[in-house]
């Protein structure tokens, strides 16, 4: 069986590209605003085991279909004749770089690829689109067409109305915000184009989701490996009996909060690259959005859990009980709080930076001086800020597609506190028992493998989308 090889092509700035990156997972595809960005057809094999499952070639647009039909309809005889009518044209004007656009994307198909015709949704029909849609008839090849809208306006039935009558499948499909179902989908569809593709096609979904859930497994490793750095960080300073001890405390609380945030930043980077969006650049201001401080009160409200669940989760009374934290002030008005249905940003104060770093003096220096420590942070609620936050930024990762150009955009979730709140109460107790242990156990690993394990159902669950 020969290996299946579609072409992807139509008028200019149509997306054909964007579609052949998000399909090929692929960043290296050269997209832009500019019509005639791809000057040549290039192709991206889908390899499993370094086995070829199938090929998409991404290919120049029309250029000028209209007279390239005509010089067609010249050499036509029969319509039994129009294939090779097709390859002649190809095997005529490919030497002189006559039609080198139409030779360019027309050479695969009279190779034996089949065909993606990629026409923009948002834009009205026209009739220039018909020579292009007419020369792919005559090649007589198996085809699909694929609306990609653009833009917001919708011009997605008269298309439709349009391209039945030229191919037997059309399907609407945004290169931008396909999610994994929506490609799943789609390469199914391919296998329906022809009787000898559908087993290969089948076995290219069965690989591809094999390879998404173990990325899936991955990035829960990989956050779960951030979390276990995060949680045990301590940082020290030894400080001379000259030095001003109150600025050396306030810097060493800086430094231990900044290590937070930059092991916070290595984790996300770890995900970009398991997704491979490995290449991406973020977007200063946005990524402030999301990134709005890990220690600002919003991150706690909006990522933390409420007073109530965390003495439900039993982190409050493990914490006590292990002499974790000062339950005679905080901890007696923290319970008032939640007792009398405080708001979570009101006990954010509580919860907030003050008691993420605390200054502890570790020992007396032989000249008299002292080392100053900070961390690991008794704050029972910070591991759930850093999940909070690392799962959101997980699942836009992880349905961005390859099409995307354009900084990193991340704003806060459209669901305040959705992942917490839903979260079943076994679960929360599941990862307290994970973060309790992180904290106790000297060697981390087993730890860290119980976490990535309740990580990972979390993180496949953005393909539960439809
Ligand atoms: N918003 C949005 N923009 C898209 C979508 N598909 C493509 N674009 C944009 O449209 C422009 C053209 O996309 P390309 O994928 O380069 O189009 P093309 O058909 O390959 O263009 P040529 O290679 O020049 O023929 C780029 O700026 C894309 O970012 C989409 O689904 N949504
Ligand atoms: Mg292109």
């Amino acid at each position: 069986m020969s290996t299946p090889v579609l072409a992807v092509v139509g008028h200019p700035n149509k997306g054909k590209s964007s579609i052949v990156a998000t399909l090929a997972h692929d960043l290296s595809v050269r997209i832009a605003p500019e019509p005639g960005t791809t000057i040549r057809s290039r192709r991206y094999p889908m390899k499993v085991d370094g086995r070829v499952l199938y090929e998409l070639v991404d290919t120049p647009g029309f250029q000028r279909a209209r007279r390239a039909l005509a010089w067609m309809r010249e050499h036509e005889t029969t319509a039994a004749q129009h294939a090779a009518v097709v390859s002649r044209f190809v095997e005529t004007h490919r030497p002189s770089g006559e039609f080198e656009d139409e030779c360019a994307l027309l050479e695969p198909i009279a190779q034996g690829a089949g065909i993606l015709y990629v026409v923009d949704g948002s834009k009205p029909y026209g009739p220039e689109y018909e020579a292009e849609m007419e020369i792919l008839r005559w090649t007589g090849r198996p085809r699909m067409a694929l609306v990609n809208p653009i833009g917001a306006a919708d011009h997605i039935e008269e298309w439709q109305a349009a391209l039945k009558q030229y191919f037997g499948i059309v399907r609407v499909f945004n290169a931008m915000s396909a999610n994994f179902t929506k490609q799943v989908e789609l390469l199914r569809a391919f296998g329906q184009l022809d009787e000898s593709w559908t087993k290969r096609f089948d076995e290219a979904v069965r690989a591809l989701e094999a390879d998404r859930r173990e990325r899936h497994r991955l990035a829960a490793r990989a956050i779960a490996e951030t979390m276990a750095e995060m949680i045990v960080l301590v940082v020290s300073q030894s400080v001379s009996r000259e030095a001003d001890p109150t600025r050396a405390e306030q810097a060493l609380e800086r430094r231990y909060l900044d290590e937070l945030r930059s092991l916070e930043n290595r984790g996300r980077l770890a995900v970009e690259r398991i997704y491979d969006h490995g290449g991406m650049n973020r977007r200063e201001t946005a990524f402030e959005l999301l990134e709005h401080d890990l220690f600002a009160e919003e991150s706690w409200s909006l990522w933390g859990l409420t007073p109530t669940q965390l003495a439900l989760t039993g982190a409050l009374g493990g914490a006590a009980a292990g002499g974790g934290i000062d339950l005679a002030v905080g901890g007696a008005s923290l319970m008032l709080a939640s007792l009398i249905g405080a708001t979570v940003g009101a006990a954010a104060a509580w919860f907030g930076s003050d008691r993420i770093a605390e200054v502890k003096i570790a020992g007396v220096l032989p000249l008299g001086g002292k080392r100053f420590t900070v961390g690991p942070s008794r704050n029972v609620n910070l591991p759930y800020v850093i999940l909070g936050r690392a799962l959101h930024h997980q699942r836009l990762v992880a349905l961005r597609t390859h099409a995307h150009r354009d900084p990193l955009d991340v704003p806060p979730p459209d669901t305040t506190r959705a992942w917490i709140d839903e979260l079943p109460s076994t679960r929360r107790r599941a990862l307290e028992r994970c973060f309790t242990r992180l904290r106790k156990e000297q060697d981390s690993g087993p730890a860290v493998d119980a976490l990535a394990a309740q990580l990972e159902a979390l993180s496949g669950e953005v393909d539960a989308v439809r």
